[in-house]
Protein backbone atom coordinates (compact mmCIF):
# COMPACT_ATOMS: atom_id res chain seq x y z
CA UNK A 1 0.00 0.00 0.00
CA UNK A 2 1.32 3.46 -0.80
CA UNK A 3 2.82 5.13 1.88
CA UNK A 4 1.14 8.26 3.71
CA UNK A 5 3.28 11.27 4.63
CA UNK A 6 1.79 13.58 7.67
CA UNK A 7 3.02 17.21 7.75
CA UNK A 8 1.77 19.23 10.45
CA UNK A 9 3.05 22.51 12.35
CA UNK A 10 3.55 20.13 15.92
CA UNK A 11 4.36 16.34 16.07
CA UNK A 12 4.15 14.83 19.68
CA UNK A 13 5.62 11.35 19.84
CA UNK A 14 2.92 8.94 21.55
CA UNK A 15 4.46 8.11 24.68
CA UNK A 16 4.42 3.99 24.92
CA UNK A 17 1.08 3.25 27.47
CA UNK A 18 0.16 6.94 26.98
CA UNK A 19 -3.60 8.07 25.20
CA UNK A 20 -3.49 10.74 22.69
CA UNK A 21 -3.66 14.19 23.88
CA UNK A 22 -6.54 14.83 21.45
CA UNK A 23 -9.08 14.11 18.82
CA UNK A 24 -7.03 15.02 15.60
CA UNK A 25 -4.17 13.39 16.59
CA UNK A 26 -5.87 10.25 17.26
CA UNK A 27 -7.78 10.68 13.40
CA UNK A 28 -3.65 11.12 11.86
CA UNK A 29 -2.23 8.33 13.49
CA UNK A 30 -5.34 6.07 12.45
CA UNK A 31 -4.46 7.04 9.15
CA UNK A 32 -1.26 6.67 9.16
CA UNK A 33 -1.78 3.43 10.95
CA UNK A 34 -3.82 2.08 8.06
CA UNK A 35 -1.42 3.45 5.03
CA UNK A 36 1.88 2.79 7.19
CA UNK A 37 3.99 6.26 6.96
CA UNK A 38 5.76 9.10 8.56
CA UNK A 39 4.84 12.47 10.13
CA UNK A 40 6.69 14.99 9.96
CA UNK A 41 6.93 18.53 11.78
CA UNK A 42 8.27 20.90 14.73
CA UNK A 43 9.15 18.88 17.82
CA UNK A 44 7.80 21.78 19.90
CA UNK A 45 11.72 22.52 21.38
CA UNK A 46 13.56 25.65 21.11
CA UNK A 47 17.16 25.17 20.32
CA UNK A 48 20.35 27.33 20.50
CA UNK A 49 21.49 25.25 17.19
CA UNK A 50 18.69 23.13 16.25
CA UNK A 51 20.29 20.05 13.86
CA UNK A 52 19.25 20.13 10.07
CA UNK A 53 18.62 16.38 10.20
CA UNK A 54 15.27 15.42 11.40
CA UNK A 55 15.40 13.46 14.88
CA UNK A 56 13.40 9.90 13.82
CA UNK A 57 11.49 7.45 16.00
CA UNK A 58 9.68 4.46 15.37
CA UNK A 59 6.70 3.53 16.74
CA UNK A 60 4.76 0.52 14.73
CA UNK A 61 4.41 1.41 10.96
CA UNK A 62 5.08 5.00 11.54
CA UNK A 63 8.29 6.94 12.25
CA UNK A 64 8.16 10.27 13.41
CA UNK A 65 10.66 12.69 11.70
CA UNK A 66 11.12 15.78 13.79
CA UNK A 67 12.65 18.94 13.57
CA UNK A 68 13.83 21.44 16.41
CA UNK A 69 13.06 25.69 15.98
CA UNK A 70 16.03 28.48 16.35
CA UNK A 71 14.74 30.80 19.01
CA UNK A 72 14.89 33.62 15.88
CA UNK A 73 12.21 31.01 13.81
CA UNK A 74 10.15 30.33 16.93
CA UNK A 75 9.47 34.09 17.15
CA UNK A 76 9.11 35.20 13.78
CA UNK A 77 7.68 32.08 12.16
CA UNK A 78 5.68 30.21 14.46
CA UNK A 79 4.76 33.35 16.67
CA UNK A 80 5.02 35.60 14.09
CA UNK A 81 3.67 35.08 10.91
CA UNK A 82 1.81 32.30 11.67
CA UNK A 83 0.23 33.25 15.14
CA UNK A 84 0.40 37.35 14.91
CA UNK A 85 -0.56 37.49 10.75
CA UNK A 86 -2.01 34.35 9.33
CA UNK A 87 -4.36 33.62 12.05
CA UNK A 88 -5.90 37.06 12.97
CA UNK A 89 -6.80 37.70 9.20
CA UNK A 90 -7.95 34.42 8.89
CA UNK A 91 -10.71 34.66 12.18
CA UNK A 92 -11.43 38.15 10.90
CA UNK A 93 -9.75 40.03 13.14
CA UNK A 94 -7.65 42.85 11.66
CA UNK A 95 -7.04 44.93 14.19
CA UNK A 96 -4.74 42.17 15.71
CA UNK A 97 -2.56 41.29 13.28
CA UNK A 98 0.90 42.70 12.98
CA UNK A 99 2.67 42.43 9.65
CA UNK A 100 6.48 42.71 9.90
CA UNK A 101 8.72 41.83 6.55
CA UNK A 102 11.18 39.51 9.52
CA UNK A 103 7.82 37.39 9.97
CA UNK A 104 6.90 36.69 6.06
CA UNK A 105 10.39 36.00 5.49
CA UNK A 106 10.92 33.89 8.27
CA UNK A 107 7.67 31.95 7.40
CA UNK A 108 9.04 31.30 4.00
CA UNK A 109 12.56 30.43 5.85
CA UNK A 110 11.14 27.74 7.53
CA UNK A 111 8.83 26.44 5.03
CA UNK A 112 12.04 25.46 2.51
CA UNK A 113 13.98 23.95 5.39
CA UNK A 114 10.83 21.80 6.67
CA UNK A 115 10.44 20.87 2.57
CA UNK A 116 14.26 20.46 2.73
CA UNK A 117 14.45 17.73 5.34
CA UNK A 118 11.56 16.20 4.09
CA UNK A 119 12.63 15.61 1.10
CA UNK A 120 14.98 13.44 1.70
CA UNK A 121 13.15 10.90 4.10
CA UNK A 122 10.81 10.46 0.47
CA UNK A 123 10.90 7.52 -1.04
CA UNK A 124 8.78 8.49 -3.86
CA UNK A 125 5.18 7.38 -4.78
CA UNK A 126 4.09 8.53 -1.80
CA UNK A 127 0.59 10.76 -0.44
CA UNK A 128 1.39 14.05 1.09
CA UNK A 129 -1.38 15.68 3.88
CA UNK A 130 -0.06 18.76 4.82
CA UNK A 131 -2.28 20.21 7.93
CA UNK A 132 -3.10 23.74 8.48
CA UNK A 133 -2.30 27.80 8.26
CA UNK A 134 1.42 27.05 9.43
CA UNK A 135 2.38 25.51 5.95
CA UNK A 136 0.26 26.96 3.62
CA UNK A 137 4.08 27.02 1.21
CA UNK A 138 5.49 23.55 1.45
CA UNK A 139 3.90 22.15 -1.84
CA UNK A 140 5.67 24.84 -3.37
CA UNK A 141 9.03 24.21 -1.90
CA UNK A 142 8.61 20.59 -1.84
CA UNK A 143 8.05 20.67 -5.73
CA UNK A 144 11.16 22.86 -6.55
CA UNK A 145 12.79 20.57 -5.04
CA UNK A 146 11.68 17.85 -7.48
CA UNK A 147 9.09 16.29 -5.28
CA UNK A 148 6.41 14.80 -7.73
CA UNK A 149 4.11 13.25 -5.28
CA UNK A 150 0.48 13.89 -4.85
CA UNK A 151 -0.10 16.74 -1.98
CA UNK A 152 -2.75 17.45 -0.08
CA UNK A 153 -3.40 20.35 2.16
CA UNK A 154 -6.13 20.53 4.95
CA UNK A 155 -6.93 23.86 6.48
CA UNK A 156 -8.31 23.32 9.74
CA UNK A 157 -9.21 27.17 10.28
CA UNK A 158 -11.65 29.40 8.80
CA UNK A 159 -10.76 30.77 5.16
CA UNK A 160 -10.98 34.77 4.79
CA UNK A 161 -13.29 36.56 2.32
CA UNK A 162 -11.31 38.45 -0.70
CA UNK A 163 -12.00 41.79 0.67
CA UNK A 164 -9.91 40.45 4.13
CA UNK A 165 -7.45 38.65 2.35
CA UNK A 166 -6.24 41.79 0.07
CA UNK A 167 -5.58 43.26 3.60
CA UNK A 168 -2.71 40.90 4.10
CA UNK A 169 0.76 41.97 2.10
CA UNK A 170 1.78 39.28 0.25
CA UNK A 171 -1.33 37.33 -0.41
CA UNK A 172 -1.24 36.82 -3.48
CA UNK A 173 2.44 34.90 -3.00
CA UNK A 174 0.26 32.81 -0.65
CA UNK A 175 -2.53 32.23 -3.15
CA UNK A 176 -0.05 30.72 -5.21
CA UNK A 177 1.60 28.76 -3.01
CA UNK A 178 -1.69 26.74 -2.39
CA UNK A 179 -2.65 26.57 -5.85
CA UNK A 180 0.46 23.84 -5.64
CA UNK A 181 -1.03 21.46 -4.01
CA UNK A 182 -3.35 18.91 -5.85
CA UNK A 183 -5.88 18.99 -3.51
CA UNK A 184 -7.30 21.53 -0.94
CA UNK A 185 -10.10 20.87 2.27
CA UNK A 186 -12.19 23.02 3.97
CA UNK A 187 -14.49 23.23 6.82
CA UNK A 188 -17.60 24.37 5.22
CA UNK A 189 -18.46 25.71 2.08
CA UNK A 190 -18.36 29.14 3.20
CA UNK A 191 -14.50 28.83 3.32
CA UNK A 192 -14.09 26.84 -0.31
CA UNK A 193 -16.35 29.37 -1.54
CA UNK A 194 -14.01 32.21 -0.12
CA UNK A 195 -10.70 30.60 -1.50
CA UNK A 196 -12.37 29.85 -5.17
CA UNK A 197 -13.66 33.76 -4.78
CA UNK A 198 -10.09 35.10 -3.90
CA UNK A 199 -8.94 32.81 -6.74
CA UNK A 200 -10.66 33.92 -9.72
CA UNK A 201 -10.05 37.71 -8.84
CA UNK A 202 -6.49 37.74 -8.06
CA UNK A 203 -5.44 34.98 -10.83
CA UNK A 204 -8.51 34.87 -12.98
CA UNK A 205 -8.75 31.05 -11.82
CA UNK A 206 -11.55 29.09 -14.30
CA UNK A 207 -13.67 27.02 -11.67
CA UNK A 208 -15.75 23.48 -13.00
CA UNK A 209 -16.98 21.57 -10.48
CA UNK A 210 -14.99 20.80 -7.52
CA UNK A 211 -11.35 21.73 -9.66
CA UNK A 212 -9.86 25.03 -9.71
CA UNK A 213 -7.78 26.24 -13.15
CA UNK A 214 -5.05 28.57 -12.39
CA UNK A 215 -1.51 29.64 -13.16
CA UNK A 216 -1.53 26.52 -15.89
CA UNK A 217 -2.04 24.07 -12.67
CA UNK A 218 -5.55 22.18 -11.80
CA UNK A 219 -6.60 22.14 -7.78
CA UNK A 220 -9.15 20.17 -6.79
CA UNK A 221 -11.16 21.76 -3.41
CA UNK A 222 -13.45 19.65 -1.31
CA UNK A 223 -15.37 20.24 2.01
CA UNK A 224 -14.39 17.85 4.88
CA UNK A 225 -15.75 18.73 8.04
CA UNK A 226 -13.84 17.63 11.13
CA UNK A 227 -15.94 15.46 13.07
CA UNK A 228 -15.20 13.55 16.43
CA UNK A 229 -15.47 9.88 17.21
CA UNK A 230 -18.49 9.81 19.42
CA UNK A 231 -18.83 6.73 20.75
CA UNK A 232 -15.62 7.03 22.46
CA UNK A 233 -16.59 10.41 23.77
CA UNK A 234 -20.40 9.03 24.97
CA UNK A 235 -18.31 5.88 26.23
CA UNK A 236 -15.55 8.21 28.70
CA UNK A 237 -19.18 9.99 29.81
CA UNK A 238 -21.06 7.11 30.55
CA UNK A 239 -17.75 6.20 32.69
CA UNK A 240 -17.51 9.78 34.42
CA UNK A 241 -20.67 9.08 35.83
CA UNK A 242 -19.13 6.95 38.48
CA UNK A 243 -15.63 8.71 38.91
CA UNK A 244 -15.14 10.67 42.01
CA UNK A 245 -14.33 13.96 40.82
CA UNK A 246 -17.78 14.05 38.99
CA UNK A 247 -19.72 12.57 42.03
CA UNK A 248 -18.10 15.62 44.00
CA UNK A 249 -19.47 17.89 41.35
CA UNK A 250 -22.66 16.67 41.90
CA UNK A 251 -22.92 17.60 45.60
CA UNK A 252 -21.18 21.06 45.47
CA UNK A 253 -23.63 21.83 42.52
CA UNK A 254 -26.97 20.29 44.40
CA UNK A 255 -29.83 22.20 42.52
CA UNK A 256 -27.49 24.36 40.66
CA UNK A 257 -27.77 24.45 36.95
CA UNK A 258 -24.15 24.27 35.47
CA UNK A 259 -23.22 26.33 32.19
CA UNK A 260 -20.13 24.72 30.95
CA UNK A 261 -17.24 26.97 28.44
CA UNK A 262 -14.26 25.11 27.79
CA UNK A 263 -11.89 26.42 24.87
CA UNK A 264 -8.21 27.21 24.33
CA UNK A 265 -7.28 30.95 25.76
CA UNK A 266 -7.90 32.59 22.52
CA UNK A 267 -9.02 35.96 21.08
CA UNK A 268 -11.52 33.91 18.50
CA UNK A 269 -13.00 32.28 21.45
CA UNK A 270 -15.09 34.97 22.43
CA UNK A 271 -14.63 34.67 26.21
CA UNK A 272 -14.94 38.46 26.48
CA UNK A 273 -18.18 38.63 25.01
CA UNK A 274 -19.03 35.13 26.86
CA UNK A 275 -18.39 36.02 30.32
CA UNK A 276 -20.16 39.96 29.49
CA UNK A 277 -23.34 37.33 28.51
CA UNK A 278 -23.08 35.74 31.64
CA UNK A 279 -23.65 38.91 33.23
CA UNK A 280 -26.51 39.79 31.25
CA UNK A 281 -28.29 36.80 32.41
CA UNK A 282 -27.77 37.39 36.00
CA UNK A 283 -29.24 41.20 35.31
CA UNK A 284 -31.80 39.89 32.66
CA UNK A 285 -32.73 37.11 34.51
CA UNK A 286 -32.38 37.54 38.36
CA UNK A 287 -34.08 34.66 39.07
CA UNK A 288 -31.68 32.68 37.98
CA UNK A 289 -28.93 34.10 41.07
CA UNK A 290 -27.84 31.57 43.03
CA UNK A 291 -29.91 28.99 40.73
CA UNK A 292 -26.32 28.60 38.05
CA UNK A 293 -22.73 28.63 37.78
CA UNK A 294 -20.88 29.22 34.97
CA UNK A 295 -17.27 27.09 34.71
CA UNK A 296 -15.37 28.46 32.06
CA UNK A 297 -11.97 26.54 31.65
CA UNK A 298 -9.63 28.36 29.54
CA UNK A 299 -6.22 25.91 29.01
CA UNK A 300 -3.20 28.37 28.44
CA UNK A 301 -2.31 29.00 24.90
CA UNK A 302 0.47 30.99 23.13
CA UNK A 303 0.92 32.92 25.96
CA UNK A 304 3.93 35.02 24.72
CA UNK A 305 1.80 36.72 22.31
CA UNK A 306 0.95 40.27 24.37
CA UNK A 307 -3.29 39.31 23.09
CA UNK A 308 -3.43 36.24 24.59
CA UNK A 309 -1.36 37.33 27.83
CA UNK A 310 -3.90 40.44 28.16
CA UNK A 311 -6.92 38.48 27.42
CA UNK A 312 -6.50 36.69 30.36
CA UNK A 313 -5.75 39.14 32.54
CA UNK A 314 -9.17 40.59 31.12
CA UNK A 315 -11.04 37.58 31.86
CA UNK A 316 -9.29 37.44 35.59
CA UNK A 317 -10.69 40.82 36.14
CA UNK A 318 -14.63 40.18 34.83
CA UNK A 319 -14.79 37.02 36.94
CA UNK A 320 -13.41 39.07 40.14
CA UNK A 321 -15.96 41.66 38.87
CA UNK A 322 -18.84 39.51 38.62
CA UNK A 323 -18.17 37.35 41.95
CA UNK A 324 -17.67 40.26 43.82
CA UNK A 325 -20.95 42.27 42.62
CA UNK A 326 -23.33 38.86 42.73
CA UNK A 327 -21.41 36.45 44.74
CA UNK A 328 -23.12 35.40 48.54
CA UNK A 329 -22.28 33.38 51.27
CA UNK A 330 -23.11 29.88 49.50
CA UNK A 331 -22.87 30.72 46.22
CA UNK A 332 -20.04 31.85 43.80
CA UNK A 333 -21.52 32.67 40.60
CA UNK A 334 -18.29 32.23 37.93
CA UNK A 335 -15.39 29.71 38.21
CA UNK A 336 -12.74 30.44 35.88
CA UNK A 337 -9.95 27.79 35.76
CA UNK A 338 -6.86 29.02 33.84
CA UNK A 339 -5.53 25.57 33.29
CA UNK A 340 -5.64 22.96 30.90
CA UNK A 341 -7.72 19.65 32.53
CA UNK A 342 -7.37 15.82 31.95
CA UNK A 343 -9.21 14.81 29.24
CA UNK A 344 -11.67 12.33 30.93
CA UNK A 345 -12.81 15.53 33.94
CA UNK A 346 -13.55 17.45 31.23
CA UNK A 347 -16.18 15.45 29.48
CA UNK A 348 -17.65 14.24 32.94
CA UNK A 349 -17.49 18.31 33.38
CA UNK A 350 -19.68 18.09 30.08
CA UNK A 351 -22.18 15.63 30.82
CA UNK A 352 -22.79 17.11 34.32
CA UNK A 353 -23.33 20.69 32.92
CA UNK A 354 -27.33 21.49 31.63
CA UNK A 355 -25.84 24.32 28.92
CA UNK A 356 -23.08 24.17 27.09
CA UNK A 357 -21.76 27.43 25.82
CA UNK A 358 -19.78 27.78 22.96
CA UNK A 359 -19.30 31.34 21.13
CA UNK A 360 -16.79 31.60 18.56
CA UNK A 361 -16.26 34.99 16.87
CA UNK A 362 -15.02 32.48 14.63
CA UNK A 363 -14.12 29.51 14.47
CA UNK A 364 -13.17 26.98 11.41
CA UNK A 365 -15.07 24.07 13.02
CA UNK A 366 -15.27 24.15 17.15
CA UNK A 367 -14.82 20.43 18.25
CA UNK A 368 -16.18 21.48 21.73
CA UNK A 369 -19.45 21.99 20.70
CA UNK A 370 -19.29 18.54 19.22
CA UNK A 371 -17.93 16.83 22.07
CA UNK A 372 -20.34 18.55 24.21
CA UNK A 373 -23.14 17.34 22.58
CA UNK A 374 -21.61 13.62 22.26
CA UNK A 375 -21.26 13.55 26.39
CA UNK A 376 -24.33 14.11 27.16
CA UNK A 377 -27.15 11.92 28.15
CA UNK A 378 -29.39 10.61 25.41
CA UNK A 379 -32.46 10.65 27.64
CA UNK A 380 -31.37 13.87 29.72
CA UNK A 381 -29.37 15.74 27.44
CA UNK A 382 -28.25 19.54 28.22
CA UNK A 383 -28.60 22.04 25.72
CA UNK A 384 -26.17 23.24 23.10
CA UNK A 385 -25.82 27.27 23.36
CA UNK A 386 -23.67 27.82 19.75
CA UNK A 387 -22.48 31.04 18.30
CA UNK A 388 -23.38 30.68 14.51
CA UNK A 389 -19.63 32.39 13.42
CA UNK A 390 -18.13 28.75 14.23
CA UNK A 391 -18.16 26.49 11.82
CA UNK A 392 -19.81 23.65 13.17
CA UNK A 393 -23.09 25.91 12.93
CA UNK A 394 -23.87 24.73 9.40
CA UNK A 395 -24.27 20.51 11.07
CA UNK A 396 -25.31 21.55 14.23
CA UNK A 397 -28.83 22.72 14.04
CA UNK A 398 -30.29 21.43 17.03
CA UNK A 399 -28.11 24.02 18.98
CA UNK A 400 -29.86 27.35 19.83
CA UNK A 401 -27.83 29.39 17.31
CA UNK A 402 -26.53 32.80 18.46
CA UNK A 403 -24.69 36.40 17.30
CA UNK A 404 -21.86 36.10 19.95
CA UNK A 405 -21.31 39.53 20.07
CA UNK A 406 -24.61 40.01 21.30
CA UNK A 407 -24.52 39.14 24.92
CA UNK A 408 -28.31 40.07 25.74
CA UNK A 409 -29.51 37.53 23.21
CA UNK A 410 -26.41 35.15 24.16
CA UNK A 411 -28.25 35.49 27.76
CA UNK A 412 -31.61 34.58 26.58
CA UNK A 413 -30.60 31.54 25.01
CA UNK A 414 -29.23 30.29 28.16
CA UNK A 415 -32.48 30.99 29.66
CA UNK A 416 -34.01 29.35 26.57
CA UNK A 417 -31.93 26.45 27.65
CA UNK A 418 -32.38 26.28 31.58
CA UNK A 419 -36.27 26.52 30.42
CA UNK A 420 -36.56 23.63 27.69
CA UNK A 421 -38.87 21.01 28.17
CA UNK A 422 -36.77 17.17 28.30
CA UNK A 423 -38.71 16.16 25.40
CA UNK A 424 -37.40 19.20 23.06
CA UNK A 425 -33.94 18.63 24.70
CA UNK A 426 -34.17 15.02 23.42
CA UNK A 427 -35.17 15.76 20.28
CA UNK A 428 -32.28 18.39 19.62
CA UNK A 429 -29.60 15.71 21.05
CA UNK A 430 -30.93 13.21 18.48
CA UNK A 431 -30.86 15.60 15.51
CA UNK A 432 -27.40 16.78 16.18
CA UNK A 433 -25.98 13.34 17.67
CA UNK A 434 -27.18 12.21 14.27
CA UNK A 435 -24.99 14.23 12.01
CA UNK A 436 -21.56 14.08 14.37
CA UNK A 437 -22.58 10.17 13.66
CA UNK A 438 -22.42 10.97 9.99
CA UNK A 439 -19.72 13.62 10.22
CA UNK A 440 -17.44 11.39 12.31
CA UNK A 441 -13.65 11.95 12.44
CA UNK A 442 -13.28 8.49 11.05
CA UNK A 443 -15.73 9.69 7.88
CA UNK A 444 -13.66 12.80 7.78
CA UNK A 445 -10.08 11.28 6.92
CA UNK A 446 -11.55 8.22 5.00
CA UNK A 447 -13.26 11.25 2.92
CA UNK A 448 -9.57 12.76 2.54
CA UNK A 449 -8.02 9.76 1.46
CA UNK A 450 -9.91 8.71 -0.79
CA UNK A 451 -9.86 12.32 -2.67
CA UNK A 452 -6.06 12.13 -2.62
CA UNK A 453 -5.62 9.16 -3.69
CA UNK A 454 -7.59 9.99 -6.51
CA UNK A 455 -5.40 12.71 -7.65
CA UNK A 456 -2.49 9.85 -7.80
CA UNK A 457 -4.61 8.04 -10.27
CA UNK A 458 -5.51 10.74 -12.29
CA UNK A 459 -2.32 12.22 -12.17
CA UNK A 460 -1.04 8.98 -13.26
C1 LIG B 1 -8.47 24.21 15.52
C2 LIG B 1 -9.51 25.16 14.89
C3 LIG B 1 -11.02 23.19 14.53
C4 LIG B 1 -9.88 22.33 25.42
N1 LIG B 1 -9.57 22.56 26.71
C5 LIG B 1 -9.02 21.44 27.20
C6 LIG B 1 -8.98 20.48 26.16
N2 LIG B 1 -9.51 21.05 25.08
C7 LIG B 1 -9.68 20.34 23.80
C8 LIG B 1 -11.11 20.22 23.39
C9 LIG B 1 -10.99 20.04 21.89
C10 LIG B 1 -9.71 20.82 21.56
O1 LIG B 1 -9.02 21.04 22.78
C11 LIG B 1 -10.03 22.19 20.97
O2 LIG B 1 -10.48 22.03 19.66
P1 LIG B 1 -11.34 23.15 18.92
O3 LIG B 1 -11.79 22.59 17.64
O4 LIG B 1 -12.49 23.53 19.78
O5 LIG B 1 -10.41 24.43 18.77
P2 LIG B 1 -8.87 24.73 18.26
O6 LIG B 1 -7.88 24.26 19.25
O7 LIG B 1 -8.84 26.21 18.00
O8 LIG B 1 -8.70 23.90 16.91
C12 LIG B 1 -10.92 24.62 15.10
C13 LIG B 1 -9.88 22.31 15.02
O9 LIG B 1 -8.60 22.92 14.81
C14 LIG B 1 -9.89 20.96 14.31
O10 LIG B 1 -9.86 21.09 12.92
O11 LIG B 1 -12.24 22.63 14.96
O12 LIG B 1 -11.87 25.45 14.46
O13 LIG B 1 -9.40 26.48 15.45
O14 LIG B 1 -10.79 18.68 21.56
O15 LIG B 1 -11.72 19.16 24.08
N3 LIG B 1 -8.51 19.22 26.31
C15 LIG B 1 -8.06 18.88 27.56
N4 LIG B 1 -8.05 19.77 28.60
C16 LIG B 1 -8.53 21.04 28.48
O16 LIG B 1 -8.51 21.81 29.44
N5 LIG B 1 -7.60 17.64 27.76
Amino acid sequence: MTRLIVISNRVSIPEPGKSEAGGLAVAITGALNEYGGLWFGWDGQVSESPASEPNTVERGNITYATLSLSQEDYDDYYLGFSNEVLWPVFHFNLGAMDFRLSYAKAYRRVNKRFAGALSTLLEGGELIWVHDYHLLPLAKELRQKGIKDPMGFYLHIPFPSYDLLRALPGYRELLDDLLHYDLIGFQTSNDLHAFRQAAIETFGAEVTGDTIECNGRKVRTGVYPVGIDVDELADEAERSCANEQALQLQKDLGERDLIIGADRLDYSKGLIQRFNAFEALLTDFEHRRQKTMFMQIASPSRSAIPEYDELRRQLEEMAGHINGTYADLDWVPVHYLNQTYPRDALIGLFRSARVGLVTPLRDGMNLVCKEFVAAQDPDDPGVLVLSELAGAAKELSGALLVNPYDVHAIASAIEQALNMSQQERRERYQQMIGILRRNSLLEWRRRFMEHLSQQKIDGQ
